[in-house]
């Protein structure tokens, strides 16, 4: 069998740096390509300048290496995507559409794939949000992950495609930050927090969210990448859930490391995409067709937030 050579696109975002070493560390360095419209810092490993909106630049690579699987992770977050609608869709879209295309064509035999909890819109129950349900999104970036979802169902059912997919909620991890998301105040609070700063929070203390530990995110998407193919039942985006939380919790639970830590709340345009996104997730397909289970509870997710954050801080200084 040939060598399983894996690309991947947004290596370098807070996602894709993390998943680039984990797929590192379980297939091997040298089968990992990593891609990027950014150049990674202290990486050792394959890199390739990738503009995934090029057809011919990626089309290059996975011809150059003799690629069989990618993790299609670069996008336009919600926040972001709000500054530009347009160029969040064209991005997002015609990314898709190309490594859909160069799968097809060269044979890919696995495609990952990002959806988002931002596919949801008011036409979705609040809580326990089910897997199949009226998708509404409020921002382009929802739009795209929608579409985005019907389109590789398509690919799935004309061209047997093996393209997998699930809707994250918001990621909290200390090896990278996150940017122009909705739910980035969870990771940017900590790191206020072990630098004895005061956090302005940009949502309402009471915007629960649906999160999920980097981490728990990690195993579910390796896990899901993994499972045998006639196991899965849904080839739009499957749920995923970890823990539900608002900022008010999170201050919570960082106040029991750090007593004094103040947050304000200035609510901004971010405040009114949280409340169009569910409050939780139903998750069960998942957890019946890959067995999927998250590990990482909030204290969890502080404890190991401000021992590794305090950890980074150290090497620097
Ligand atoms: C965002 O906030 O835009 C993302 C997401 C939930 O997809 N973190």
């Amino acid at each position: 069998m040939e060598r399983n050579i894996i690309l991947i696109t947004g290596a370098c975002g807070q996602i894709g740096s993390v998943l680039t070493e984990a797929l590192g560390e379980r297939y091997g360095k040298s089968a990992i390509i990593a891609s990027d419209i950014a150049e990674p810092i202290d990486f050792d490993g394959l890199f390739e300048y990738l503009d995934a909106t090029n057809y011919d630049s990626l089309e290059k690579i996975v011809v150059k290496y003799g690629v069989k699987e990618i993790y299609h992770l670069a996008a336009i977050l919600s926040a972001k995507g709000e500054e530009c609608p347009t160029s969040t869709w064209r991005t997002n879209m015609d990314s898709l559409v190309n490594v859909l295309e160069v799968s097809r064509r060269h044979r890919i035999r696995k495609v990952f794939f990002p959806s988002s909890i931002a596919v949801f819109g008011k036409g979705a129950p609040l809580h326990d949000t089910p897997q199949d349900v009226h998708l509404d999104p409020s921002t382009m970036y929802g739009v795209s992950k929608a579409a985005a979802e019907n389109l590789i169902n398509y690919y799935h059912k004309k061209y047997n495609l093996d393209v997998r997919s699930l809707r994250y909620p918001g990621i909290i991890g200390y090896q990278s930050l996150p940017g122009g998301g909705t739910t980035d105040y969870a990771v940017d609070i900590y790191h206020k927090a072990i630098s004895g700063e005061e956090f302005v929070c940009f949502l309402k203390q009471n915007a629960t969210l649906p999160m999920i530990f980097m981490d728990d995110a990690i195993r579910a998407t390796i896990e899901l990448m993994e499972a045998p193919r006639e196991s899965l039942s849904i080839h739009t985006s499957y749920n995923l859930a970890g823990i539900s939380y608002a900022p008010e919790n999170v201050a919570k639970s960082i106040r029991k490391y750090y007593e004094d830590f103040k947050m304000i709340y200035k609510p901004d345009f971010r405040q009114q995409i949280a409340e169009s996104w569910p409050r939780s997730i139903d998750d069960s397909s998942a957890r019946r067709d890959w067995g999927w289970k998250h590990r990482y509870d909030l204290d969890d997710i502080t404890r190991v937030m401000i021992e590794k954050l305090k950890e980074k801080n150290a090497a620097i200084v």
